[in-house]
C-alpha cells in the first residue's frame, strides 16, 4: 500500500488539536519514522522481545496498533502453538488500514483487528501487551487502571512492553533532550514551522509522565522487574515482567 510524505503542518495555519485522522492515517509512516529516534529499532525489537517471552495458548496485545507495525513485528517472531494477537485503536482511518497492511503479509498468528477505545477491551490470558507510544494520549488520570488491568491480565512471566516519550524531572536536561529531538526532527527534513506547528497541536493531547512517574506506577501494579532496554533522547522503552 502507497503512503505519503508527511507535509502537514507545512503551510502556516491556524493549529487545532492533534487529531489521529485520514489525513495522518496517510502520511503515519513517513510521520513516525521522521519523528521517533530508533523507531524501526524499536519495532523490531518489540517483535523479537515478544518471540523471547512467549508461551503457548496465549494472547498478544498491541494497544494503540496505528497501522500494526509492532503488530507485524510481533508476528514475524512468534510460533508458540495457539497464539492470537489482539490489535485495538480507536482511530477508524488507522484501522482500516492496518486491516489493509496486515492482509498484504501472509503469516501463522491470527490476528484481530478491533476498532475501539483500549480502556473497553478486556485483557485475558496475554503472554506480552504492547503500548508504543500509545500510554501518552490517554489523559493521566486514567494511566493507573489501564497499567492494573494490564497487570492483572498477563499470565506469569508475561511482560508489558512500554514506550513512551518521557518529560525530564530537571528543566535544564529536559529542554536539552527536547533541543536534540528537535534538531533529529530538521535532519529528517522538517521546518521550523512544521515543528513549531506540530508542538502546538499536541501540547493539550499528549502528556508526558517523566521515567520516576512510569517506573512507580508499573511498581504500583504489581510488576516486579521493570527495565529499560532503549533510550534516545526522550523516548524510552521499557519492558515490565509479571
Ligand atoms: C506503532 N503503536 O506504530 N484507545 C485506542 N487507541 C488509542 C487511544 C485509545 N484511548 N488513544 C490513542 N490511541 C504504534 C504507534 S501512535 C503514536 C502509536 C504516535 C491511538 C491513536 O489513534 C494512534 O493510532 C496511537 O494510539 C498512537 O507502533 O503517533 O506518536
Amino acid at each position: 500500500m502507497s503512503s505519503s510524505k508527511d507535509a502537514i503542518y507545512s503551510q502556516p495555519q491556524q493549529v487545532g488539536d492533534f487529531r489521529f485522522d485520514q489525513a495522518v492515517a496517510e502520511v503515519f509512516p513517513d510521520m513516525i519514522q521522521r519523528s521517533v529516534p530508533g523507531y524501526s529499532t524499536i519495532v523490531d525489537s518489540i517483535g523479537q522481545i515478544a518471540g523471547y517471552y512467549q508461551q503457548p495458548d496465549s494472547h498478544y496485545y498491541d494497544l494503540g496498533c496505528s497501522l500494526g507495525a509492532a503488530t507485524l513485528a510481533m508476528r514475524r517472531y512468534i510460533n508458540a502453538a495457539n497464539s492470537q494477537i489482539i490489535a485495538v485503536d480507536n482511530s477508524q482511518a488507522m484501522i482500516e488500514r492496518c486491516r489493509l497492511h496486515l492482509d498484504a503479509f501472509k503469516a501463522e498468528t491470527p490476528v484481530k483487528v478491533i476498532c475501539d477505545d483500549l480502556q473497553n477491551i478486556k485483557i485475558d490470558n496475554a503472554a506480552v501487551v504492547v503500548m508504543n507510544f500509545t500510554l501518552q494520549f490517554i489523559p493521566p488520570a486514567q494511566r493507573e487502571v489501564i497499567i492494573q488491568s494490564i497487570y492483572a491480565g498477563l499470565k506469569p512471566g508475561g511482560v508489558l512492553i512500554l514506550s513512551e516519550k518521557m518529560r525530564h524531572e530537571s528543566n535544564q536536561a529536559n529542554e536539552l533532550l527536547i533541543d536534540l529531538h528537535h534538531e533529529f526532527k530538521r535532519r529528517n527534513g522538517y521546518s521550523e514551522l512544521e515543528i513549531s506547528q506540530k508542538r502546538t497541536a499536541i501540547e493539550n493531547v499528549m502528556q508526558t509522565d517523566s521515567m520516576e512517574i512510569h517506573q512507580q506506577r508499573l511498581q504500583q501494579a504489581g510488576f516486579s522487574d521493570v527495565v529499560t532496554w532503549f533510550s534516545c533522547y526522550n523516548f524510552s522503552s521499557l519492558v515490565a515482567i509479571k
